[in-house]
């Protein structure tokens, strides 16, 4: 884990750029996660603050673009977002904000699921690693962009694992895609 973790989640960081990451483990095996992860149409599947989500250009392969709505309350209204990296082996997910009406400018994640060798959920247990870079707006500081950021993301990440977790209690193995 530790390797794969290095590899993908080693951004180039400007000098008015903030950066973190976000590990979230859920009691669901790698296939589950990633059929809700994957679906790059579709983050309003578990991002809460998404309110809806068109695809501009492309099939949910590298290169296809969205605009995604978000809900009111937040200090942003629309975001057109990238997609970088789908990568169904090894389970990476990154995109990229392109544009929009939000003050995360040049905003890039990656995420990637690890399986935990040993986990109590019968079918395996899950490790999410979500990392982020993105330009410090102005007015802020990289603190406060940094605590902004991580709680957007914690609140996805948590909201993934209930979801991942609620299809293996489902529908069991053929739910989650396995
Ligand atoms: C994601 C992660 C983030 C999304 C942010 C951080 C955003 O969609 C929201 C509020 C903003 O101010 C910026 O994986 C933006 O979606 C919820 C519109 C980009």
């Amino acid at each position: 884990v530790q390797e794969a973790v290095a590899r993908h989640h080693d951004h180039a960081v400007g000098p008015n750029q903030c950066c973190s990451a976000v590990v979230q483990a859920v009691a669901a095996p790698v296939a589950a996660v990633w059929s809700v992860v994957r679906r790059f149409d579709k983050p309003q599947a578990y991002k809460h603050f998404v309110k809806s989500c068109s695809v501009i250009v492309g099939d949910g392969d590298v290169g296809t673009l969205r605009e995604v709505r978000v809900v009111s309350g937040l200090p942003a209204a629309t975001s057109t977002e990238r997609l970088e990296i789908l990568d169904d082996e090894s389970h990476v997910l990154s995109f990229r904000v392109v544009g929009g009406e939000h003050r995360l400018a040049n905003y890039c994640s990656v995420t990637t699921l690890h399986p935990v060798v040993g986990g109590s959920a019968g079918g395996g247990c899950t490790l999410v690693v979500e990392s982020y870079v993105v330009d410090v707006p102005p007015g802020n500081t990289t603190e406060e962009t940094r605590v902004f950021v991580d709680t957007i993301v914690k609140c996805n990440l948590q909201s993934l694992a209930r979801i991942a977790e609620g299809l293996v209690r489902q529908g069991g193995a053929a739910a989650a895609g396995i």
